[in-house]
């Protein structure tokens, strides 16, 4: 698809050549690149949902050169993307003819505290180097996710990014303490503070939070750091069916002293698609189930508790019949191997064929339902659809991923996208749910927001739009419907 029939605007935005010029001088050489094979991979999303276009990207190194480069924009009316580490999964930072402007020259850690648990950084440092930042001083950064190698501080705030940790550590908005932000109008907002409690009026990091770069440009972010966990257990297990996945997340919340940092559930589709596509990926159990779990339980004392807890409370589910097979990893190889299955599912997925993606949120205990009643929506919709739901139960978090019939070709499917999604939203909603969990909004689900969020809800969300962006050049055409 293109992103045209997504709804992004289909004319591009003229540019004059007096604002590349400026942008130029602003950002000096090294800052800037219109090469075709430099701008080549920032105009196509991971997903594969479009292929974008700009004039020019501009790098700038420190938030007055980012002020800088939004008031020369602002004043020729001219828009504006921010971009990170472009790992996004809506397409929120592939821009249309617009600016892009890119943080990944920024990516200095401007300071870590390790007494008061925080590090400051700059927005373009990249997710993997804050945590091995945080490591060196003895501390902890959990915000855990496939992309962490790429993905950015700025693109991990403005998606309020989850990941595999949330239901130990809580998802990206739990983690920032305070930010800093180019506001629309090019003035630097420095709320950097990195305090515990400040019930000092409105929270405004709050709004930057989630807003997918159409409040403004985050430049850095004051992070919070934990006690680094010195033993860690990772168990593969089979679930007797669905239900036991709430069961089990009942059972080991109360008996690892909620030390439970993970709780993945994949069916066994799962791991057949992580197998076929990666030779290295190896089935731990000898029999064959129809729903897995990876179960991690961390702790920070070195006291050799952390596995016996596991072991006792997977022995107890496995005698109450939530489990029918499990084994824990033996070592730091062995824990990698099981977190590999989960990866390469993610990864090679698309390789299956056409794929229709849900990022679909529902209360914990309805997980087990809310899939059975999508699955049957599906099949009715589409017969054959091989639906392949995993994702982060501890959060009632379901990646509810759909790929084509065998031998339906990719176009007869993905035309049927919409329906597919209809029935699976739907359903969700029932529930309380949401269409959006972890993965935001962007572009590709931007019809949706009329649809599940109530006139209110956009009414509000288009009165803070226009007052921090009045003339709308921030991330034009994502989010808001
Ligand atoms: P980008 O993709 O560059 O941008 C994302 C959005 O934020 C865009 O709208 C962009 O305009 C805006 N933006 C970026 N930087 C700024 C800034 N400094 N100021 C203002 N706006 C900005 N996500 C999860 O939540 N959980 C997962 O488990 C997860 N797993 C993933 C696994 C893989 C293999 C991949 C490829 C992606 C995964 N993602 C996941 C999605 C993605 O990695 C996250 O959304 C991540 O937070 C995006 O960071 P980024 O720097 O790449 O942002
Ligand atoms: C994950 C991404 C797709 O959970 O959110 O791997
Ligand atoms: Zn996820």
């Amino acid at each position: 698809m293109t992103l045209a029939e997504f709804g992004a605007p289909t004319s591009p935005p003229e540019v004059p050549s007096e604002l590349i010029s400026e942008l130029r001088t602003i950002v000096g050489d090294r800052g800037w690149t219109s090469d075709p094979a430099d701008l080549e991979p920032q105009l196509r999303d991971w997903v594969g949902y479009a292929r974008g276009a700009t004039p020019i990207m501009v790098m700038p190194k420190n938030a007055s050169e980012v002020a800088a480069v939004v008031k020369a924009c602002v004043a020729a009316g001219v828009p504006i993307v921010p971009q990170g580490g472009n790992t996004g999964s809506v397409a929120g930072a592939i821009p249309q003819g617009e600016i892009l402007v890119s943080l990944r020259r920024m990516n200095r850690i401007r300071d870590i505290d390790a007494a008061d648990y925080t590090v400051t950084v700059d927005a373009g440092v990249v997710l993997a180097e804050v945590q091995a930042a945080a490591n060196e001083v003895d501390r902890f950064f959990p915000l855990s996710i496939g992309s962490e190698g790429s993905c950015t501080i700025g693109g991990n705030v403005s998606t309020n990014a989850g990941g595999t940790a949330v239901l130990r550590y809580g998802n990206m908005r739990d983690l920032v303490l305070g930010l800093e932000v180019v506001l629309p109008d090019g003035r630097v907002w420095d709320g950097l503070r990195r305090l515990r409690k400040d019930n000092t009026g409105y929270a405004l990091k709050h709004l930057f939070m989630g807003a997918e770069g159409t409040l403004g440009i985050v430049t850095g972010a004051v992070l919070r750091l934990f006690p680094k966990p010195v033993e860690v257990a990772t168990a593969f297990v089979a679930l007797r069916d669905l239900d036991a996945s709430i069961e089990l997340l009942s059972l080991l919340r109360v008996a690892t002293g909620d030390a439970l940092s993970s709780l993945e559930v994949m069916p066994r589709i799962g791991i057949e698609i992580a197998r076929e596509f990666d030779p290295e990926v190896v089935d731990p159990l000898s029999e064959r189930h129809d729903w897995y779990a990876i179960v991690e339980v961390s702790g920070t004392k070195a006291d050799g508790q952390t596995e016996s807890t596991l072991e006792v409370a997977l022995g107890e589910a496995v005698e109450r019949g939530i489990l029918v097979d499990a084994t824990i990893a033996a070592s730091t190889m062995q824990a990698k191997s099981i977190w590999r299955i989960r990866k390469s599912l993610v990864l090679n997925l698309p390789k299956v064929g056409a794929e229709v993606k849900h990022d679909v949120a529902v209360p914990v205990s309805k997980q087990p339902e809310f899939i059975r009643r999508a699955t049957a929506a599906v099949e009715e919709t589409v017969p054959g659809t091989r639906a392949v739901a995993y994702g982060h139960f501890g959060d009632g978090n379901v990646h509810f991923n759909l790929c084509a019939p065998l031998g339906m070709d990719a176009s007869t499917f993905t035309a049927r996208a919409a329906d597919l999604h209809r029935a699976v939203y739907d359903i969700a909603a029932e529930y309380g749910g949401s269409f959006a969990a972890e993965h935001g909004i962007g572009i590709v689900k931007r019809s949706e927001m009329k649809r599940y969020r109530s006139p209110v809800e956009i009414d509000l969300m288009r009165q803070f739009k226009a007052l921090l962006d009045p003339d709308g050049l921030f991330n034009p055409g994502k989010v808001l419907p």
